[in-house]
């Protein structure tokens, strides 16, 4: 906490009567979501120019958000001297041209880089809302309503797995007791997971159908083709809480899900239970994330594709 403070302080001086704009990663989880929409929210509480981005928009199932009408599509960062890059490694995860305006980073992702000294890059952090928070406090938390704790809630729900996994659990549930002193969260929970459309259900169907397993069991996989968004109705949202139940099975250690969003590319998504460090992983193919949850993208067909992923991970065969 040491280091969040410092950096928090330093920053909040650094942005003291700056135009500012924010932005986060493609195909943006609960996290990327709810940095962007509270952090814009309670900016605006507070009298700044402030503006959000989010290349994919606001999913579905955040769409229950005050606030989602903020987010724009397209960045411009005319106007706005700062650019705030929330929960992700690299500008380049953004879908952005990189903009000629100094970037700041608030992030928790293991691996990535470093864009300023003004930087908040904390893996410890149970979401990249409580480093957003811890800033939005030491600010002026007179400003953080209602709807602000309501969107870091959000973050802080999804990027917990419903509370399932934390680097430091002392500190989500520190944020948790907080926000929820702030704001009704009871039915966030259920907005966020229990409103799934029927095509997820058909995508999962066909996921939990080409199941496959290696390394005694210890890794499964499945994959979703291209194809398969069209004939079932779905959009790349659908995806999303899929490889959960790849991981879920007793005995797997690793679960990943292949996705062809663009046919011929395969975005990795990739979970785990503590034994294999998945940022490391997937950061060989170009990706990274977090120790138990991790992504990147390989190209070529599906079998070239798997066996690729699979040459990388025998390496850690022996911590299985
Ligand atoms: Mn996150």
């Amino acid at each position: 906490m040491e280091y969040v403070n410092k950096k928090t302080e330093k920053l909040v001086n650094h942005l003291s009567s700056k135009r500012i704009c924010l932005v986060s990663h493609v195909h943006p989880d609960g996290d990327a979501v709810g940095s962007v929409i509270g952090f814009t929210l309670f900016l605006k509480n507070m009298g700044y120019n402030v503006r959000g981005f989010l290349k994919d928009g606001i999913p579905y199932q955040y769409t229950f958000l005050y606030g989602r009408e903020l987010i724009e599509k397209k960045l411009t960062t005319e106007g706005s001297d700062v650019c705030i890059l929330l929960d992700a490694s690299e500008f380049s995860r953004t879908g952005f041209e990189k903009p000629d305006i100094p970037i700041i980073r608030i992030d928790h992702h293991k691996t990535g880089e470093i864009y300023s000294e003004y930087d908040i890059v904390e893996t410890k952090s149970p979401a990249t809302v409580s480093l957003v928070l811890a800033l939005c406090k030491k600010w002026d938390e007179r400003y953080i309503d209602e709807n602000v704790a309501r969107a870091f809630y959000t973050g802080l729900l999804t990027d917990t797995v419903s509370f399932l996994h934390a680097n430091l659990f002392t500190w989500a549930f520190q944020d948790a007791l907080y926000l929820s002193q702030r704001a009704h969260i009871d039915d966030i929970g259920f907005l966020v997971y229990e409103r799934k459309r029927k095509s997820f259900y058909a995508l999962l169907m066909r996921a939990l159908k080409r199941l496959s397993f290696d390394f005694n069991d210890k890794l499964a996989y499945t994959f979703i083709k291209n194809e398969d968004f069209k004939e079932t109705n779905a959009n790349g949202e659908d995806t999303d809480g899929i490889v959960r139940h790849v991981v879920s099975i007793d005995g797997v250690e690793v679960g990943v899900n292949f996705i062809e969003y663009e046919k011929g590319i395969w975005k990795v998504s990739a979970r785990g239970k503590g034994k294999v460090d998945l940022a490391l992983l997937c950061g060989e193919f170009g990706g990274g994330g977090h120790k138990n949850a991790a992504g990147c993208s390989i190209e070529g067909r599906l079998e070239e594709v798997i066996a690729a992923f699979k040459k990388v991970f025998r390496r850690w065969e022996e911590y299985l």
